[in-house]
């Protein structure tokens, strides 16, 4: 990390799918003991709270096609975006806190634009790659980085004014094991470079995280991290909205962690989809806050 002053921004957001609880996410990873964490590491952590996230009156409605509340996810995001482009002004690092996955488009929003080529590393079992059209659930936490290429409904693709926000050669996901025929055929039409389970098995995740940096070094002025606690295995991070089994394991996201941070590449991160209510003891939050240390370059010894 180049940065040594970090802003925390919670966005209790549970409006981009359907289990409540996740607006609650923020709150735990709170309680999990992440600013005493990270100030140990001698960051200076400013604590800018939650982004206000106003309640419909009505949820679930599939408003505007396949698009579960289209409304409430795009001022949410834009709210965030704003957050996040003045803690980027203000030379922090902005750390975000989910809140369902559908908040990465509101930090891509605020953090793209200050970048020419800003690189991506999406750590999810999952793609995120659907449009309303592709969608099995219209959930918008399963398009962020759909809308992020600029695929996707307008009143998301175009908040901050501007998009798309990234591209598509910038792009890693890792940990990918459960992927949508919409989003499988995305993945291969623009050539979207993507370390599923198959690969971790097969090449081990030192190999994946070497590949990782060595290629978004060679072609990014920045790198935002996005991951997605369901990237882990859910024996680990059970407190998520859509676990899969056959997951990423503790130590191999540790040590994902410990190389990004040797490698000093990444310079915005979110940790999101963390579910206090489906949790047992607050253990997917501490997990999230256990690889923040790593990150921001915790030692053993
Ligand atoms: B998450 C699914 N692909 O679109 C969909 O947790 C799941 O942010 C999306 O990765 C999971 O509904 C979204 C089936
Ligand atoms: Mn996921
Ligand atoms: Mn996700
Ligand atoms: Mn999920």
């Amino acid at each position: 990390m180049k940065k040594k002053q970090i802003s925390i921004i919670g966005v209790p957001m549970d409006f981009g799918q359907m289990r409540r609880g996740v607006d609650m996410g923020p709150s735990a990873i709170r309680y999990a003991g992440v600013v005493d964490r990270l100030e140990n590491l001698h960051y200076e952590i400013d604590d800018l709270g939650d982004i206000e996230i106003s309640r419909p009156e009505k949820l679930d409605k599939l408003s505007e096609g396949n698009l579960r509340n289209l409304k409430a996810v795009a001022e949410g995001n834009t709210k965030l975006a704003k957050k996040i482009d003045e803690a980027i002004n203000a030379d922090t690092f902005p750390l975000v806190f989910g809140g369902d996955h559908s908040i990465a488009i509101g930090t891509l929003a605020g953090v793209a634009k200050h970048y020419n080529n800003l690189g991506v590393i999406w750590y999810d079992a999952h793609g995120d790659l659907n449009t309303a059209e592709s969608s099995p659930s219209g959930n918008i936490h399963g398009m962020p980085l759909a809308v992020s290429l600029g695929l996707g409904h307008p009143t998301l693709t175009e908040i901050a004014g501007y998009g798309p926000k990234v591209k598509p050669e910038n792009i890693v996901i890792i940990g990918a094991r459960s992927l949508d025929e919409g989003e499988k055929i995305l993945i291969k039409e623009l050539g979207i470079k993507v370390y599923t389970m198959h690969e971790i098995d097969r090449i081990g995740m030192t190999k994946v995280m070497e590949e990782t940096i060595s290629y978004l070094k060679d072609r990014t002025d920045g790198v935002h991290l996005s991951l997605d606690l369901d990237g882990l295995d859910p024996h680990d991070a059970p407190g998520v909205g859509t676990p899969v089994i056959g997951g990423i394991s503790y130590r191999e996201s540790h040590l994902a962690m410990e190389m990004l941070a040797e490698a000093g590449v990444i310079t915005s991160a979110e940790f999101v989809e963390v579910n206090p209510i489906l949790d047992e003891r607050n253990k997917t939050a501490s997990v999230a806050v256990a690889l923040m240390g790593s990150l921001f370059g915790e030692k053993l010894l």
